[in-house]
């Protein structure tokens, strides 16, 4: 099997990027001495082009690729498909491409359209259940004629905690406020706060 990372660095320590780079340029194009930004760093951003091997061309047999995507704490990732031809087969056993996040499966790709029992990808958009996203293409060993693979794009996008599945506990007892790379909670007034960061109680007087 060969391992494809992704094309963007997978540490998320803050680490001297080209946003750095700018700010220190802008401080001498300004006149002024490089001051050392302060403040939050954020995340270089996630994203990048998946595709089969040799795009757009059709794919050889015996293909085995992944690709290890990971995105900050606090973001999922989103996977689309632009194009999606691989050859069909009952339960995608031939050719397939495959979707998953830590253990879970999202989906199992192969043929051009969906059917009864196989799943193509049309306009769906995918999301990892957490920071991780898996993509694994593999080919069997023949073509009943020539496919010509995929093409798929992705991106890092924040979690909305605040938004909770239908039926699932609110994530805060009074208001949530959603923001990238997480989220807090406050209360209304008359209440504090408890350590959970989460609960409010009424305020002793
Ligand atoms: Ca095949
Ligand atoms: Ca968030």
């Amino acid at each position: 099997m060969r391992w494809v990372g992704a094309p963007r660095p997978p540490s998320w320590t803050p680490s001297p990027g080209p946003a750095w780079g700018l700010l220190v340029l802008l401080g001498l194009l300004g006149g002024g001495s490089a001051a050392v930004p302060m403040g939050p760093t954020w995340p270089e951003p996630v994203f990048g082009r998946l595709t089969s091997p040799g795009f757009p061309r059709e794919y050889g047999n015996h293909q085995e690729w992944r690709w290890a995507l990971r995105a900050p704490p606090g973001y999922r990732l989103r996977l689309y498909f632009t194009h999606f031809h691989l050859e069909p087969s009952f339960r995608c056993e031939y050719d397939f491409v495959k979707l998953s996040s830590g253990t879970k499966v999202l989906a199992t790709l192969c043929g051009q359209e969906s059917t009864d029992t196989e799943q193509a990808p049309g306009n769906d958009t995918f999301y990892s259940l957490g920071p991780s996203l898996d993509v694994t293409f593999c080919s069997d060993y023949s073509n009943e004629k020539p496919f010509t693979g995929f093409e798929a794009f992705y991106a890092a996008e924040d979690i909305d905690e605040c938004r909770e599945p239908p039926g699932e506990e609110a994530t805060c007892d009074h208001h949530c406020h959603n923001h990238l790379g997480g989220f807090y909670c406050s209360c209304r007034a008359g209440y504090v706060l408890h350590q959970d960061k989460r609960t409010c109680s009424e305020q002793s007087l």
